[in-house]
């Protein structure tokens, strides 16, 4: 490997030095931002990612360039570790280091260096695979990255458009290949065919209750689901998907006033199509990571909003019966994890009602899919709709050991199974996740209405607020509190303590960071008033501690 064609090549990606000496982070979602400052950042993550290929021992990276449920003139880039898992997050560190170098020169030196710290053998094979969303600016991106890969000797497949989760899939399909743990087949259709082969055993003799309307946030879940529904046949399970926002030939309506984010941050149903009073709808995000159901109430016309912190509930309540069902009560252990920002209704039903253990961990989903696997069962959602169930090798040893003594058990254990496969292992995936819960759906014989009694969602409000300097902001106990700036947690405790049942928090955000900086404040209380006001008056605590 050459340090000259490396520096060539990185002649060909500069980067944009950011002012006032601030750096690139890589964050909860890789590098995130403006799609024109992403060209050498993108260059320099496949530099990284060759590294980290050789370091472990050639097994395959996967490189995903999306923005998500950012507008269409955002881009990011993220790596995706060889089972499909975040990068781990020592190597966060590194890429860090190698985005920030001021030269070319610095770029192929760092490197060399991290090569010889890491004791990486820069002479054995490597391999890199990347996918991206729907956004135009994701070629010139995929170039980068592909330039990156030939200056360091590293083979580079290019699967071109596809969804974040389909990304983190192929990725485990390639490095499991022709193992007894293999993923599946290394290929889109493959994806496809084990997620419709699992849902239609996960929904044998069950029938899913008629249309469900997929608002598709005119991103790559459009067309990707409806490669999917040429597989599936509605007269075997009753499902009838009809997909809307599925515009993808037209750039900037990508995640424009529709989509899983908007609904959550809105907390109100995308305004087109208009949905129908009654009708049984869902929204994705831009790249299909996120999944956000809702329904109107055609008596009282009330929109009921199904989040992650909803989704998780269900999922735990049905695999907790099955369990019981299966005779495997007591026998695996089934968590939920969520985030500081589940509604406290949410936490409240499941240790309650449930009777389950639940975990909170910072924001981000390495943090909770972390957490997740230390159950044998690990429920983790983000209440924006990300997240999915892990179902550990010893859950699923189970599962195929077990001998069944009654019909219903094995019918228990023939779902339970099928979850195991429908559900994406990798990642949260909001294809996979719909499928799931219109399984889930279909077995309790349940409508939208039914789910929606199952407890309410205490009122609540998050507020983006610009700071000057979002890096003042630290937190401690899993982001539910400030360290720093000094008094600013005791000026919320102050104000939380005036309202009912209420519960304030403020961190910087991690994705946010350019041009303008942000913290999030989110406000739960008894009342729809209480939560919007004590909202509003931890955001102005937190303006006034942000810096100019
Ligand atoms: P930040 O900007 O750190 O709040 C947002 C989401 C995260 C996660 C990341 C990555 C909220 C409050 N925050 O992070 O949950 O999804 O984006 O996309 O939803
Ligand atoms: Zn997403």
């Amino acid at each position: 490997m050459e340090r000259d064609s490396i520096i060539a090549a990185s002649q060909k990606h500069d980067i944009a030095a950011l002012p006032d000496g601030k750096l690139y982070t890589y964050g909860t979602a890789g590098f995130r931002m403006a799609a024109d400052l992403l060209d050498g950042i993108t260059f320099r993550v496949g530099l990284l990612s060759a590294l980290r290929s050789r370091k472990l021992s050639g097994q395959a990276i996967g490189v995903m360039i999306t923005a998500s449920h950012n507008p269409a003139k955002d881009n990011g880039v993220k790596i995706v570790d060889p089972m499909g898992d975040m990068l781990e997050q020592e190597w966060e560190v590194y890429a860090t280091q190698l985005v920030n170098c001021a030269t070319h020169e610095a770029v192929a030196d760092t490197f060399f260096q991290l090569a010889e710290q890491l004791k990486v053998d820069l002479k054995s094979g490597a391999k890199v695979i990347a996918g991206r969303d729907t956004r135009p600016s994701g070629i010139t991106l995929l170039q980068a990255l592909s330039d990156a890969c030939s200056a360091t000797n590293t083979s580079f497949v290019d699967y071109k458009v596809l969804t974040t989760p389909q990304l983190h899939y192929l990725t485990r399909c390639v490095n499991t290949e022709g193992t007894p743990s293999s993923y599946g087949e290394v290929s889109e259709a493959g994806y496809y065919k084990k997620i419709n082969s699992a849902w239609e055993r996960a929904m044998k003799n069950k029938k899913a209750s008629g249309a469900l309307t997929v608002d598709c946030a005119n991103g790559v879940g459009g067309p990707k689901l409806k490669e999917l529904l040429k597989l599936m046949d509605p007269s075997k399970t009753g499902l009838e998907c009809k997909v809307v926002n599925d515009d993808v030939l037209k750039p900037e309506v990508l995640n424009l006033d529709c989509g899983a984010d908007f609904v959550k941050t809105r907390q109100r149903a995308p305004p087109n199509p208009k949905p129908q009073p009654g009708g049984r709808w869902c929204s994705l995000d831009g790249d299909a990571d996120r999944l956000i159901y809702y329904w109107i109430d055609p008596e009282t016309t009330q929109f009921f909003m199904f989040d992650g912190d909803r989704i998780a509930t269900l999922a735990a309540s049905f695999i907790a019966d099955l369990f019981r069902t299966a005779g495997l009560d007591g026998e695996l252990r089934i968590g939920v994890v969520q985030t500081a920002y589940a509604n406290g209704a949410s936490t409240k039903y499941v240790e309650q009602h449930l009777q389950l253990p639940v975990v909170c961990t910072p924001t981000g989903v390495k943090h909770l899919h972390h957490a997740a696997c230390a159950f044998d069962i690990g429920v983790y959602f983000e209440a924006n709709g990300h997240g999915t169930v892990l179902f550990s090798t010893d859950a699923v040893q189970t599962f195929e050991k077990k001998q069944p003594q009654s019909p219903a058990q094995k019918e228990a254990l023939d779902t339970l199974r099928a979850l195991a496969d429908l559900i994406n292992q990798t990642v949260g995936d909001a294809i996979s996740d719909m499928l799931m819960v219109e399984v889930i759906l279909a077995h309790k014989g349940w409508g939208l209405r039914d789910w929606a009694m199952t407890y309410q969602d205490l009122p609540n409000r998050l507020v983006r607020v610009e700071v000057g300097n979002k890096d003042l902001f630290q937190t401690t106990d899993a982001e539910r509190k400030l360290s720093q700036p000094a008094g600013c947690q005791d000026e919320i405790d102050q104000c939380v303590k005036k309202y009912t049942n209420a519960r304030s928090f403020a961190r910087a955000s991690g994705t946010e960071n350019y041009p303008s900086q942000a913290c999030r404040v989110y406000a739960e209380a008894a009342t729809r008033s209480e939560a919007d006001d004590l909202a509003n008056k931890v955001a102005h605590i937190v303006k006034t501690y942000g810096g100019a």
